[in-house]
């Protein structure tokens, strides 16, 4: 289970200090070095390299953790930080470069404990990074479960910030027995490693460079088993599998709108997976930290944190495949909500609808278009002068019956809040009561003296903060959002700016210079300042110093509102969007990937974006169909309506300024409402499936858009594929990203895969194919080997869950398949618990369908049949497939005919 080891495996050329050589050595060799690559950057230059010795030095390079990650690297600061000093050609390569006398070793024994390891750690004498270095430290190890390890360093001397999250509460098991991973500790310097007991794999392994453990600088890196990294965030990465040159991503929630330079954005999200090779093999790290930091990649291959608070507290998984160690981070840091069944149907919203009137005629005219459409939004438009819970009586004067006009069509209407609240009296001069409430109850974030409510500015002029890190906050939202709903009823919430967003730098007051607003280490955050375009950092929150929690604020808003939620809607799931999120916002939210622009690249980025938050636990997840900033085409507003029809979370929404992109505004019978109709109908159709696969993910953790390689390991193309996507294991979507193209290039896993519209097989599979999709077509290919339950798709789910149900099976070589359905009321809360569900496997074999009821405690008041079933590479007319439930066949009037033209079989 543990081990020991001591010894240096950081392999790199320099070293420096007494251990081995004297100061003059090391200059000499520094000296050596720089000659030796300053030649090799001449001979570079002038002709072709040796290229072993050049493999070898790029191997070095890439194994060197950054000393100066917070400037421009010069010879003298390196020194003074008693770094090594190797200019390289490369700009984004590290010239200075910590040595391996730069850590702590282990002090005294490796103790076993209960639940793991427990080790004191002593600081190796080395020049201080950034001041407040801290001499001893406490490492302790929890073998939590056989795929799960904990580490922990902290100060046994001081207690420091520790994140008050409800799922890393005090964990008192023993260690688990049977573990699948075992534990190294290297001693001098210190470091961890983290084995794979069937294969003796180093998987994790913090080696590769110092510990750094400061009052405001915390540092580890982690050298992994491949390249293959997915996830941190939340930052735009353009691709789905991490870029390793050197990249940096600062992780502090900040409401910016997204865009190509490298930029915080609204979530902090710590976790990666990283898939091991071709067998699947896989493991996932998470970092238990609320502060600013970077998260840095580089080639060897390697993952750095650098933290500027709180402790280190890393999770390591470990799974046989990337689904698994999603399944189980997401079980540890809380399992997603179960979305209610009209979430999962089409929406629309845009920011500046200038009236109720106006909302109205737009719900009119796309209801008219027959297109697939639950949910309505309106946005901060409604209300007086931008503030909450109050809502313009001219302009909105119809609001209170505003959910009445929808839910008459079965639609529904979700609301903003915003998270900052205005201070001005209303306009009428009367006093703005929410405000008064809360300012009476005290449940701002408040300035550095505790007291103060910080003042800020966002769009009702000077507003305060709710801090919903603290009960009373909680209490008071809660009231006012039941207040208002009495006025105005709703069916869904929507909360924005929760980074929080402030228009000013910190207050009106600006920010003291101190070691909050000024850290000594600052990450690459937008401006690198940590209170651009948010409150200060020394403002005090009830559970800490806004330093620390910053990037807690739109979770604890999320719950905060989930409460409210509960009371305005009992025994209903109703609906929570947030812009910002932590680790585990899913068991309360989903989430949206905010401002993005109307262009091809945006389109195109919004599928990595969203496999990303899949791994993160928020599988309810989508972008702006269309774009939200500039204009948009007909063209970009087409494909992006034909690939958005599959985002989870599929909402068409728009910024102030822009010109309207209502599917109705291009025209009843255009190209574009109609590819739109076609594609949100089989959306719709598909329901029954995509809410089974979030039944999946509230309650083992699985992902809905699933990328490629989680099913398609085994082929290594999958690796990079992030312009295709799957609806869990069973749906293909491969959508066309790009102006003027009609044929596409797009990834074929090893499977059978059947065209959706046509039937047909597709033939090719394991290598790119060339798909032909003119203007109204995407790919959309089912994998044989599934069963998709189906509905008859309807303008709403409320008329759609009415209809008829079917099954799509989709055989593969062997003429066999598998599925399940989900099924409950939709809406209720806690149907799973009280067993209110039916749950089916379909399975085919032997030219039988067998319907195996599992569970049967909901009784639906439609009467539910399934009355088509679609059977795809049936091979002749000869073939028959009988349906049997139970075991039991079913009358035989039911029997599958052959349709030799399709090739479908249906079952009448
Ligand atoms: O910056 O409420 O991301 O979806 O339309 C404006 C107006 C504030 C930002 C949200 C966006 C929303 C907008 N809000």
């Amino acid at each position: 289970m543990s081990g020991r080891m001591s010894g240096r495996v950081q392999g790199l050329p320099c070293r420096m200090g007494k251990r081995k050589f004297s100061k003059l050595e090391i200059t000499l060799i520094v000296l050596f070095c720089l000659v030796v690559v300053a030649l090799c950057v001449l001979i570079g230059l002038l002709a072709t390299r040796d290229s072993a010795s050049s493999e070898d030095a790029a191997v070095a390079t890439a194994q060197r953790v950054d000393c100066i990650p917070d400037q421009i690297a010069t010879k003298s600061l390196c020194s003074r930080r008693g770094c090594c000093w190797s200019p390289l050609s490369d700009p984004n390569a590290p010239w200075c470069y910590f040595s391996s006398d730069h850590g702590y070793t282990v002090d005294g024994d490796l103790v076993t404990t209960q639940q793991g390891l427990q080790a004191a750690l002593a600081r190796l004498p080395s020049p201080s990074l950034f001041g407040q270095d801290i001499d001893n430290l406490l490492l302790t190890t929890q073998h939590q479960t056989p795929n799960r390890l904990r580490f922990k360093i902290t100060d046994p001397n001081n207690q420091r910030y520790e994140v008050p999250h409800e799922h890393v509460g005090s964990f008192t098991d023993p260690a688990a027995s049977n573990l699948n991973y075992k534990v190294e500790v290297q001693h001098n310097p210190f470091g961890i490693k983290v084995i794979r007991a069937s294969t003796g794999k180093v998987v994790f392994d913090t080696t590769i460079g110092p510990l750094v453990y400061a009052n405001q600088f915390l540092q580890l890196s982690i050298r992994l088993p491949s390249g293959n990294i997915y996830g941190v965030g939340e930052q735009i990465h353009k691709r789905y599998q991490h870029d390793l040159n050197w990249r940096v991503w600062p992780i502090f929630t900040r409401g910016t709108n997204p865009s190509a330079n490298v930029e915080n954005l609204y979530g902090a999200q710590t976790f990666f997976l990283c898939l091991e090779d071709e067998s699947g093999a896989s493991l996932g790290v998470f970092l238990m930290n609320s502060n600013a930091m970077d998260v840095t990649m580089q080639p060897a291959p390697a993952v750095t944190y650098r933290v500027t608070g709180g402790v280190l507290d890393f999770y390591v998984f470990l799974g046989d495949t990337p689904e698994q160690v999603v399944q189980e981070y997401v079980q540890f840091i809380g399992l997603p909500t179960l979305p209610s069944y009209w979430t999962l149907g089409f929406q629309l919203s845009r920011y500046n609808y200038t009236s109720l009137d106006e909302v109205k005629a737009v719900v009119e005219q796309n209801r008219a278009l027959d297109l697939p459409y639950d949910v309505q939004y309106i946005d901060i438009d409604y209300m007086e002068n931008w503030k909450d819970f109050t809502y313009d009586k001219e302009r909105f004067r119809d609001l209170p019956n505003f959910r009445a006009f929808l839910n008459e069509q079965g639609q529904k209407y979700v609301l903003m809040l915003d998270a900052a609240v205005g201070m001005s009296p209303m306009a009428d001069g009367s006093p703005y009561l929410a405000y008064q409430r809360g300012q009476s109850r005290g449940v701002w974030l408040n300035e550095s003296d505790g007291h103060t409510p910080l003042i800020g500015k966002v769009w009702p002029g000077l507003t305060v903060y709710p801090d919903f890190t603290n009960p009373e906050c909680s209490d008071w939202w809660l009231e006012e959002c039941r207040l208002f709903y009495d006025q105005v009823p709703f069916d869904g919430i929507w909360i924005d700016m929760n980074e929080p967003t402030n228009l000013l730098e910190g207050s009106t007051k600006g920010c003291e210079d101190n070691e909050y607003n000024y850290p000594p280490f600052t990450p690459h955050v937008v401006n690198r300042l940590l209170y651009s375009m948010t409150t200060c950092m020394d403002a005090r929150q009830y559970l800490g110093i806004h330093y620390d929690v910053h990037s807690l604020y739109g979770y604890s808003m999320a719950i905060s509102t989930r409460r409210a939620i509960e009371v305005l809607f009992p025994g209903k799931r109703s609906f929570l969007l947030s812009r910002s999120t932590f680790a585990g916002s899913g068991k309360f939210t989903g989430h949206w990937l905010g401002d993005n622009t109307a262009s091809w690249d945006d389109l195109k980025w919004a599928i990595p974006g969203m496999l990303e938050f899949g791994l993160f636990g928020i599988p309810y997840i989508g972008a702006d169909i269309c774009g939200f900033f500039v204009d948009t085409t007909e063209e970009l507003c087409r494909r992006w309506m034909q690939v958005g029809a599959f985002y989870p979370f599929s909402r068409n929404h728009n910024s102030e300024e822009c010109a309207p992109q209502d599917p109705a505004v291009f025209g009843a019978n255009s190209l574009l409402v109609n590819s739109s109709k076609h594609y949100l109908n089989i959306r719709y159709t598909l329901l029954p499936y995509l809410y089974t696969l979030f039944y999946r993910a509230h309650t083992r953790g699985d992902t809905v858009l699933r990328p490629l390689l989680h099913e398609f390991y085994a082929e290594n193309t999958t690796w990079s594929v992030d312009r295709q996507f799957l609806w869990g294991p069973g749906l293909l979507i491969s959508p066309v990203l790009d102006p003027g193209v009609e044929v596409i290039q797009a990834y074929i896993p090893d499977a059978v895969w059947y065209d959706y519209d046509s039937g047909a097989s597709l033939g090719q599979r394991k290598q790119w194919v060339a798909l032909h999709l003119p203007a109204d077509k995407m790919g959309v290919h089912l994998r044989g080997g599934y069963i998709l339950p189906t509905q008859q798709p309807a303008t709403t789910t409320v008329a759609s869950r009415k209809n008829p149900m079917g099954l799509i099976v989709a055989l593969d070589d062997k003429k066999e398949a598998v599925g399940e359905l989900f099924w409950d009321d939709g809406e209720s809360t806690g149907t799973i618990e009280s067993k209110s569900y039916i749950s089916y496997n379909f399975t085919v074999a032997n030219n039988v369908l067998e319907m195996q009821v599992l569970h049967s405690g909901y009784v639906d008041p439609n009467q539910l049949r399934f009355t088509q079933v679609k059977v795809l590479g049936v091979a002749s007319a000869a073939q028959t497939v009988t349906v049997t439930q139970n075991g039991q066949q079913i009358p035989s009037s039911h029997s599958v005919t052959y349709n030799s033209q399709t090739q479908f079989g249906n079952w009448n």
